[in-house]
């Protein structure tokens, strides 16, 4: 059974200003996409053949023969857990639990926002930074690539994608821009989902 692209989870323009048509069109169009390819052309007659998605990344993950099949699988669940991690009409403060889980752990959401952004922000090179599940509390980290805690079994919670591709349409290499624009489209109902 191949590996198929979810539908984006809104029109292609409601995120616009922030993410334009554009960059959807490139970002899940096309690199999206291209990650289910090769992972589509990667996995038949191998021990991943039948596995769900979840399972490939998990298996492939920290082996260096497996690197092709871990980069293609963890960027295509990497994307569409970020695609959910933004929705129009969203941002602003955090609501329920995690606002509440936030405020635990970070001391006041505008810490945390501060932090996170500044963890996404320097983050060398290509990667993600994430909010995750971390014992009764939350925790920041980043990634490099492909690489994502939900490999290694941590509970994500909401993720910034800031490879290039995803912004230098829309911001050129202002990344930090980007970061501060990415607060406007937060979808804290996700965030609060993904918290249990
Ligand atoms: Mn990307």
């Amino acid at each position: 059974m191949a590996f198929t692209l979810p539908p984006l989870p809104y029109a292609k323009d409601a995120l616009a200003p922030v993410v334009s048509p554009e960059t959807i069109d490139y970002h899940y169009g096309k690199h999206h996409q291209a990650y289910v390819n090769n992972l589509n052309n990667l996995v038949p007659g191998t021990k991943y053949e039948g596995m769900s998605l979840e399972d490939v990344v998990k298996a492939s993950h920290g082996q260096i023969t497996e690197k092709p099949v871990f980069n293609n699988s963890a960027q295509v669940w990497n994307h569409t857990f970020y695609w959910h991690s933004l929705a129009p009409n969203a941002g602003g403060e955090p609501t329920g639990a995690v606002a509440a889980a936030i405020t635990k752990s970070f001391g006041s959401f505008a810490d945390f926002k501060d932090k996170f952004s500044k963890a996404a922000a320097g983050q060398f090179g290509s990667g993600w930074a994430w909010l995750v599940k971390a014992g009764d509390g939350l925790a920041i980290e980043t990634s490099a690539n492909a690489d994502t805690p939900f490999a290694t079994g941590k509970t994500c919670v909401l993720t910034i994608d800031v490879w290039e591709h995803a912004y230098y349409i829309d911001y050129r290499n202002a990344r930090p821009k980007y970061i501060e624009e990415f607060w406007k489209l937060v979808n804290w109902d996700f965030a609060n989902k993904n918290l249990g």
